[in-house]
Formats: C-alpha cells, structure tokens, sequence
C-alpha cells in the first residue's frame, strides 16, 4: 500500500460546549487542523490536530503548513510500518524542536494508525492490545476557575443527570487559600462522597502553596490534584508529591517521551497524564504507558476523547479518559458513554468519520 495524497483544512468551530447547551460563550472559536491521508488501495485515515487551549490561537495557520509539510513527506511511504513512517519524519524533522512539530506528527500519526486499522479490519483500540473495550470517563472544562460557588453548586449535580460518575474542577485564581478551600467544599457537598471529584492548577501555584492547600483539601477526598506546579520542576513536585497523600497528576504540558521520562523517574507524580498533541501522536503515548506501567503508574488522557479512547482502553494501566467535548463536532458519530464509561466504537480504526456539515460550515 502507498499513500497518494495529504489533504489538510483549518476549521474554525463555535467554542460552545455541547455538554451545557444552555451557557452562553460568546463569540469565541476554536480551530482544528485536520488530515485526510488517501492510499492507492482506496482506504483513507483522518488524523487532526489542534494546540490546547487555542481558543483563536494565530498558529493554527502554521501548523496546517507543518502538516502539509509533513504529509509531502510521507507521499509515497507505505503507511502500515508506522513506526518507520514517523520515525523517519522524528529524524529528519527534529532538529526543529517538539514544539509544532509534534502537534503536525500527531495528525500523520493518527491517520497511519485509523489507516492500519482499516486495512486490517480492526479498531486501533484492539492494534494497541485491546485490554477492554471500554473506560471510565471524566467531564472536563465545565467547572473553570472562573466560575463562582452557585454555579459550581448547580453544574456539578446536572454533570451526574448527565451520567458522568467522575469530574474535574479547577483551583489557582483565587487571592486567598481559603477561597480555594471554599470551591472544593462546595462541590464536595453538591455531589456527595461517591462521585470522583478532580482538580486541575494548572501551574499557577508555587511548590509552598501547593503543599499548604493540598493539605487542606485533603478532607474531601480528591481523586487526584493536577499540575500544581510548573511541569518540568521535576524535584519541586515530587516534593509535593511526597507531602499530600492526594495523588498527583501531571504530564499534559510535556512535549515526547523523555521528559516523561524526567517526571517518572523522579517520582514527581502518581498519575501520568499524556497530551496527545504535544506527546507526538499514539505511537508515543503508547511508550509513555509502557514507562509509567513499569513504575506501577495509571495513565489518563488529556482532551481528544474520541482518539485517547483507544489509547487507554488498550493498556492495562489506563485509568480514565478526560471527556473535553471540544472536538466532537468535527465527527459524524463520537464514542457512546454508558453508564459512565466511554465506549470504543465497534468499527474499524479510529471508527470516525468527518462531519461534512462541520466542514462545509467551518472550514476557513
Ligand atoms: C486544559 C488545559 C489546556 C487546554 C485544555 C484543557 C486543562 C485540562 O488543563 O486538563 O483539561
Ligand atoms: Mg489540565
């Protein structure tokens, strides 16, 4: 098999949230890259890509360019050893740097491994190890830091209606530890002692506040708390890591695999969380799931859930999928959830189709 052409779009969506249809956003957007990858045997893969947090983030245009780049290069190649295609592309390209660079591999990555899944008739879950067909799933980015205690009050227990057993929050804007305390109280008592309540930093803090305010929540049971610190002060949060008996998550701001290695290695951390962008695509993910299960570690997903499904439904140590509904609108038919877990979808590769109505109302 060969592949015969690249195809790549920007596509400029709504950054409304179809989970909480009735919250107003505004006007903001959010842009995708996506990648069509066509082979001489009729089978196409899609991949795409987007770099988190690009609420109308000016380099999306320069990562459809890397991709295209990147697609010219792999014109030709046979897609199933994929390891050859995106090393080859890892080699020659990496002296740029892992920055959007990674986030372009991660569309070529994706789309030789929907390929491979289709030539083959199996899921890429399954290609992966196929542990199970299913995994928890958590709601994410609908509790922000910006939101204040009624509301936190009143979306957490819809997030329940909605089936969700697991959801995030997010702590680091208040001006005092109390505050903080406060928010975490808060839907403590909304939800009740059965529900995995997370809580996302994001880095804001320093290593004492962290210490300080990760002591102080403690009481209520967090199922993990995230990125207190900033993500490459490896003994920083392994200091922290050792003060608070809540498990530490981290990860989704490291670019490959050896910084993961850096933070694994330094047991800066109990949970492993891998950005599928930034770590280069699921060929990486999977060396990282590798690293952290020898060092007794889960791993959860970061953004992506209609991709990372496969990825943590495949290992043994995958813990649960970050449901972030950012990117669903780009697909015909998105991962089902029952029963609070997301499912893998019973079709070959990644089981996706592009929404042609997404594209012909958002492409730009
Ligand atoms: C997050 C960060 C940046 C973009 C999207 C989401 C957040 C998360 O840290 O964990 O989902
Ligand atoms: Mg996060």
């Amino acid at each position: 098999m060969k592949i015969t052409q690249a195809t790549t779009r920007v596509l400029r969506t709504p950054a409304d949230n179809p989970l909480l249809e009735d919250i107003p956003v505004g006007d903001a957007t959010r842009d995708f890259v996506t990648l069509e990858l066509d082979t001489d045997e009729g089978i196409q893969g899609i991949g795409f890509s987007f770099i988190p947090g690009s609420v109308g983030n000016p380099l999306i245009t320069a990562l459809k360019v890397t991709v295209d780049a990147l697609g010219e290069l792999v014109v030709g190649e046979d897609p199933l050893p994929v390891e050859a295609v995106v090393g080859r592309l890892r080699q020659e390209m990496g002296s740029a740097g892992p920055g959007l660079f990674n986030f372009a591999l991660t569309a070529i990555d994706m789309a030789l491994w929907d390929i491979k899944g289709k030539a083959l008739g199996q899921s890429v879950c399954t290609l992966l190890g196929g542990h199970r067909d299913r995994a928890a799933t958590y709601a994410s980015g609908q509790l922000e830091r910006r939101r204040n205690l009624e509301y936190l009050a009143d979306v957490g227990p819809r997030l329940v209606e909605k089936g969700f057993r697991q959801m995030k929050t997010q702590m680091g804007a208040e001006p005092s530890a109390e505050n903080e305390v406060a928010r975490i109280r808060t839907l403590r008592e909304a939800l009740g002692p059965d529900i995995d309540l997370m809580c996302d930093v994001n880095q804001l803090w320093d290593v004492n506040r962290a210490i300080t305010i990760g002591r102080r929540v403690e009481e209520y049971n967090l199922f993990w708390l995230e990125d207190l610190t900033v993500h490459d002060d490896y003994q920083g949060l392994a200091r922290i890591a050792d003060a608070l008996t809540t498990p530490l998550a981290a990860g989704e701001y490291v670019f490959g695999i050896t910084p993961f290695r850096q933070l694994i290695e330094n047991r800066s951390i109990d949970i492993v969380m891998i950005d599928l962008m930034r770590v280069g695509g699921i060929t990486q993910f999977q060396k990282v799931a590798g690293m952290a299960e020898a060092f007794n570690l889960p791993v959860v997903s970061h953004l992506a859930p209609e991709v990372q499904v496969h990825n943590i439904a495949a290992i043994p140590n995958g813990l649960t999928v970050e449901y972030m509904p950012w990117s669903l609108r780009l697909f015909e038919e998105t991962p089902a959830i029952i029963d609070g877990e997301i499912v893998v979808p019973d079709r070959p590769g990644l089981g996706l189709t592009f929404s042609q109505d997404a594209i012909r109302q958002y492409q730009v």
